[in-house]
């Protein structure tokens, strides 16, 4: 269906968002402004706005009616920039300190105004030069506990919960998901990207008719369950960082989904990072010490998503089964399971299909990036067909970990 935009609309440029941003009265009158376009996303324009005299900054994000990476002839619908500032809004409701702020929100233009974090880096710029970041799994598995929780039937009032889920249908950042994510990589499709070095391994996935039943499965449960509200791209490209701080970035692709997809998005790009230090870290102490540490920040992570989730169902639950013994086990026990199957779809897609990371994609050494992807398809695709079997987070490590 094609998208037409609002006649106000029109996409800003360095010179018109001074002029709009002067408007908001967040600058003074004469503030010398500096502007860049710092976009480097798959979908949006992203300004950068500098008072450089009175030391104040802020980022303004403008959604394009169109998918940047591909161009025109790939519409998309401006209200991507009302789903990430909702999220943003309302997540900071419960982890203030885990998102920026959005200060505006323009309808009619698609875009909103948010705190500025450039003093932080990208984690995914981050984890392919080694960097260590000691808070970023408390963080994270705190964030996602609290947002998905608080935002569930367990918390929520039914009529409440049903009004946030209108809120947040996402049919057009969904599609892509369901495309890109559950099914475009696992057949022979236009939109999959990888090297004819690997192309026996990949058709070997596409010739696996049990993978593509669990896919399946996996894929209506990301197409029906509405358990919370999730980000909905939780990969390492959307989370900021410094070493004492961590910031959640980019959640248009927000819906209400089941929750194990957050988890497996950032377990799967971890484990990316962790395949791909091979290539980037050369000395083997230094890298089975960094590759360590991931492997501790994928156990942190879900022991705090764990920890805090518990925590809250048992002091702040409102639906009347919390009260009853051994719910809160099977719940998390489901939501484990998914998130092993959702990692499994992320590193695969990842690996072959329209969007990839760059932990891979920047190894010089050819033959080691064609190997090292082989190896990440392998892994998806045991995580997915196992992901029953694989029961606790030691299962999972040890598949791909070697001390
Ligand atoms: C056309 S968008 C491609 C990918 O970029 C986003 O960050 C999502 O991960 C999406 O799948
Ligand atoms: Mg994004």
């Amino acid at each position: 269906p094609s998208i037409q935009p609002p006649s106000t609309y029109e996409p800003l440029n360095e010179n018109t968002v001074v002029q709009f941003v002067k408007k908001l009265n967040y600058f003074t009158e004469d503030a010398a402004l500096q502007v860049r376009e710092i976009g480097d996303g798959n979908l949006n324009l992203v300004f950068h706005i500098v008072d450089e005299s009175h030391a104040k900054s802020i980022i303004v994000k403008q959604a394009l009616p169109y998918a940047k990476v591909v161009g025109e002839s790939w519409p998309l619908t401006l209200e991507r920039a009302r789903f990430e500032s909702s999220y943003l809004q309302k997540a900071a409701e419960y982890v203030p300190n885990l998102v920026p702020k959005v200060h505006y929100y323009d309808e009619s233009l698609g875009l909103f105004v948010m705190d500025d974090l450039s003093s932080h880096l990208i984690l995914r710029k981050g984890t392919i030069e080694g960097i260590q970041y000691p808070h970023l799994a408390r963080d994270i598995g705190t964030f996602v506990a609290k947002v998905t929780f608080y935002t569930s039937d367990f918390y929520l009032h039914p009529f409440e919960k049903k009004q946030l889920v209108k809120q947040f249908i996402n049919p057009e950042l969904c599609k892509i998901t369901e495309d890109l994510v559950f099914t475009d990589p696992f057949f022979d499709h236009e939109t999959n990207d990888f090297p004819t070095e690997i192309r026996e391994a990949v058709e070997q996935l596409w010739n696996d008719s049990e993978l593509r039943h669990e896919v399946a499965k996996l894929k209506f449960q990301f197409l029906t369950q509405a358990e919370a509200l999730l980000h909905g791209d939780l990969h390492t490209g959307s989370i900021f960082v410094t070493p004492e701080s961590t910031k959640v970035i980019d959640p248009e692709f927000s819906f209400f989904g089941p929750i194990g997809f957050d988890l497996g998005q950032f377990f799967a790009n971890i484990i990316l990072s962790y395949l791909s230090q091979e290539a980037h870290i050369l000395s083997s102490k230094e890298r089975k010490q960094y590759q360590s540490y991931l492997v501790d920040t994928l156990k942190q992570t879900w022991s705090s998503f764990k920890q805090e989730f518990s925590k809250l169902w048992e002091n702040e639950g409102n639906e009347v089964y919390t009260q009853v013994p051994g719910t809160l086990e099977s719940f998390l026990g489901k939501v484990w399971v998914d998130a092993v199957g959702f990692a499994g779809c992320e590193v695969i897609r990842r690996t072959i299909g329209l969007a990839h990371v760059a932990d891979l994609d920047t190894i010089q050494d050819l033959t080691q990036q064609y190997q090292l992807k082989e190896k990440a398809l392998e892994l998806g695709t045991y995580f997915i067909k196992n992901r029953t079997q694989i029961t606790n987070m030691e299962q999972l490590i040890q598949v791909f970990y070697q001390e």
